[in-house]
């Protein structure tokens, strides 16, 4: 017993650590190419802020955005919102009508936030611009400085500093350059150089460099086919020569034609961050942010990450497991959907349609004396659930009847024991007709 006890604090120290998230990880507005910094043991979120634009705003079909959010999170999963730290009519030289404050990146120095945008100039001849906002800290207040970073024309900065403390900017301009930066953050202190050795052929954007045990990782959006997918080069330092190595993220298979996308390392994890058109199906100019670990072989090579709903971490068994955000699903009779296609924030539902079909969301920790599952579901016709631990064929869990009835109605269960510990949840259409499922809820 005094054994078990132990096991069971130690486990609950280690769940501590770990992070929780489901993709996307901003649930209440869009949130685009998102770079992700960690400053002083939070993570931070500065991307770009899709919005659907009105008659007037910018171009109609284009990308559409007019400030920029920062939002941060220790676990990965609980974002707190910031608010605006920089808006295109706060900004001198900043096109107050523009609607193209695209790709942002934000890096400390000194203990000041230097914060980089680009956005169309007001004199429309000067194109796009580069600017600089600073703050004393993360999540701001920033303030803009008047002029853009004179020499650096284009979009997608990104902003690195060596060990040596040089500080490097890239983006896409005339190809993806590099520059040096002066030590005040807001200079060129070299001329821009096109990065060699890239693919000739395709569009290449939203460049982002990081350095691991010595060897620097260029990684770039590139359309290779038909949309963008991640790929990267690896050299020996800041500014190359880089050689290509492989492709981090394949193409979207729903055709999102963006990604973009930054890493960080957080309590011994990397992850990746890109975005997706999850909350715009029909519209791939409105995107969200996700996260999905990432891994490194042996040789510092990148292993290729495949997108998920299910995002990273492990979910708690006592909060609302939006089962939809799944891990797996049974190649017949079960699918996902929107909850109200009028407001894609609400978020999605399971739908099981034929016997057996199943949902599985791994990775779920269940505490001790679990005595019930709550589950809000409809069922027109009146259905039976069964919940299974780790796999289809897992114990039972409960069993579910979901009542015949037209409203989402939230019903409770029987739980027989569960092992505490980490196990995999699976929901199976067991009897009866159709069962639609918001989420599951263990009491
Ligand atoms: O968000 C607007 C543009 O789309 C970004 O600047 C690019 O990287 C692409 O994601």
């Amino acid at each position: 017993m005094k054994n078990y006890k132990v096991f069971l604090s130690t486990l609950l120290i280690l769940l501590s650590n770990q992070l929780f998230g489901q993709n996307p990880i901003i649930r209440d507005q869009f949130s685009a190419d998102p770079t992700a910094r960690v400053f002083n043991g939070k993570v931070y979120l500065y991307p770009s802020h899709d919005i659907l634009g009105k008659e007037g705003q910018g171009r109609p079909g284009w990308f559409c955005m007019e400030d920029y959010h920062v939002f941060s999170s220790e676990n990965l999963t609980d974002w707190t919102d910031h608010g605006v730290i920089v808006s295109q009519t706060k900004v001198d030289w900043v096109n107050p009508e523009g609607y193209s404050m695209w790709a942002p990146d934000c890096i400390e120095r000194n203990g000041k936030y230097y914060f980089y945008f680009p956005a169309g100039n007001k004199d429309a001849k000067k194109g796009m611009g580069i600017g600089v906002a600073i703050a004393d800290k993360p999540e701001g207040p920033y303030v803009p400085l008047s002029e853009p970073i004179k020499g650096a024309t284009g979009i997608d900065p990104n902003v690195f500093i060596d060990k040596d403390g040089q500080a490097y900017m890239y983006w896409a301009g005339n190809g993806l350059v590099v520059a040096k930066l002066k030590e005040n953050m807001t200079e060129l202190a070299s001329e821009p150089l096109v990065i060699a050795n890239l693919p000739t052929e395709g569009l290449k954007e939203g460049p982002f460099l990081f350095e691991r045990n010595g060897k620097y990782y260029f990684t770039f959006p590139h359309v290779q086919n038909k949309t963008e997918r991640l790929e990267y080069a690896m050299g020996d330092s800041p500014m190359g020569p880089f050689k290509m190595t492989g492709v981090i993220m394949d193409e979207s298979p729903t055709e999102c034609w963006t990604n973009h996308h930054s890493f960080i390392q957080y309590k011994d994890q990397w992850y990746l961050f890109y975005h997706h058109n999850d909350y715009s199906p029909k519209f791939d100019k409105n995107r969200s942010a996700r996260i999905d670990s990432m891994f490194f072989n042996n040789d510092g090579t990148i292993q290729k990450v495949t997108p998920t709903l299910r995002g990273v971490g492990v979910s708690c068994s006592k909060k609302l497991i939006e089962i939809d955000r799944y891990s797996d699903i049974s190649k017949i009779g079960a699918s996902i959907a929107l909850l109200d296609t009028l407001n894609t924030f609400k978020g999605w539902k399971t739908k099981l349609d034929s016997k057996n079909a199943w949902i599985r969301y791994n990775t779920v920790h269940f505490c001790e004396k679990i005595k019930s599952v709550q589950v809000k579901a409809v069922s027109t016709e009146g259905g039976m659930l069964e919940i299974r631990l780790d796999n289809e064929n897992g114990s039972v869990a409960a069993e579910v009847k979901i009542p015949k009835g037209v409203d989402w109605s939230v019903v409770t269960a029987k739980v027989s024991k569960i092992k505490p510990g980490v196990h995999n949840l699976v929901v199976i259409l067991k009897e009866g007709n159709p069962v639609e499922v918001d989420w599951v809820q263990f009491k």
